[in-house]
């Protein structure tokens, strides 16, 4: 598929490269890296995020968009399902590079390799597949989304591959301390004053803790959306944690929930009972609700799958 997809990308020449909604780190990584490198084989292309990209995913300058008509082909990187764009409608043929375990296949063509750490790892073997000049800006693109999605060479999906490639990235200019410092070390103080409401809130069951923030809290903090992101990450740093929950208030009638296990895939399982989907140890959902009142029922779920694992 990877083949079919490069010879797409050499046969046309107007693109659109869109990402999903929210983005993180690998959204950003990949879809950024593709779209410089479609402007080094001097192709027309347009960079489409259906929300604001937070600013400290933007390490290198981006190109200026120079799509002046219709694209022929979108390219959806990091994209799982439709839902996933919001209200962007796709105006070319849909290519899908993607590594999400719950990606259905949707689109003319679609690559989904839930084995590869991320979609920025795909986007690289694109480009070797293309023959394509790895400059320091995709470079450092690329090393920032293998860094996000493997919570900083982290979890399983660090392979030898993984070290390979970002072995061969550093060389190319990507600067890890700066990637590390840019995704790590950059929480604002409303971060850890919701990190605190969280863990007075904590609950614990079996192996299974969970914490919600409600839209209240938030609003007091004057908290932003992206002011709660990474909290998941500290509750599954708890010491014998298998699967951690944590719920926030979207807005009045909407919770987002992200999950995470350790050594078994209950982290996908309980997301799908709600209907939501990603990867089998990072996996997330979007319900009509509100988090406190939902988080019995995500710790009950998960509860089942953590006993059967
Ligand atoms: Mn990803």
């Amino acid at each position: 598929m990877k083949a079919t997809i490069a010879d797409i990308i050499r046969k046309n020449g107007r693109f659109e490269i869109i990402t999903h909604a929210w983005p993180d780190a690998d959204a950003i990584g990949s879809a950024y890296a593709l779209y410089m490198a479609l402007h080094v084989m001097n192709k027309e292309v347009r960079f489409i995020c259906p929300t604001p990209i937070p600013e400290h995913l933007l390490l290198t300058p981006a190109p200026e968009e120079n799509l002046f008509s219709a694209p022929e082909i979108s390219l959806l990187v990091d994209v799982s399902d439709m839902g996933m764009i919001g209200d962007i409608r796709p105006e070319g043929m849909v290519v899908v590079i993607d590594h999400h375990k719950t990606n259905q296949g949707f689109g003319f063509v679609s690559w989904v390799c839930p084995n590869k750490s991320s979609a920025s790892e795909m986007v690289y073997e694109l480009l070797i597949e293309l023959d394509i000049e790895i400059t320091s800006p995709i470079a450092t693109n690329i090393y920032m989304g293998i860094f996000g999605d493997t919570g900083g060479f982290v979890h399983t999906n660090t392979t030898a591959r993984v070290f390979e490639i970002a072995n061969r990235l550093t060389l190319k200019g990507a600067d890890p301390s700066h990637v590390a410092n840019q995704l790590r070390k950059n929480k604002s103080t409303t971060y850890y004053k919701i990190l605190c409401l969280a863990m007075e809130r904590i609950r614990i069951c079996d192996s299974i803790c969970a914490s919600y923030i409600t839209l209240d809290d938030l609003d007091k903090l004057r908290a932003g959306p992206n002011d709660a992101s990474g909290i998941i990450e500290d509750l599954s740093s708890l010491a014998g944690v298998e699967l951690s929950i944590f719920l926030r208030d979207v807005n009045t009638h909407q919770v987002h929930c992200s999950i995470r296990s350790r050594d078994g895939i209950s982290a996908r399982l309980t997301a799908q009972a709600f209907g939501g989907g990603g990867h089998d140890r990072a996996a997330g959902f979007t319900l009509e609700g509100r988090a406190e009142g939902l988080v019995g029922d995500v710790i009950k779920e998960g509860l089942k799958w953590v006993r059967m694992g």
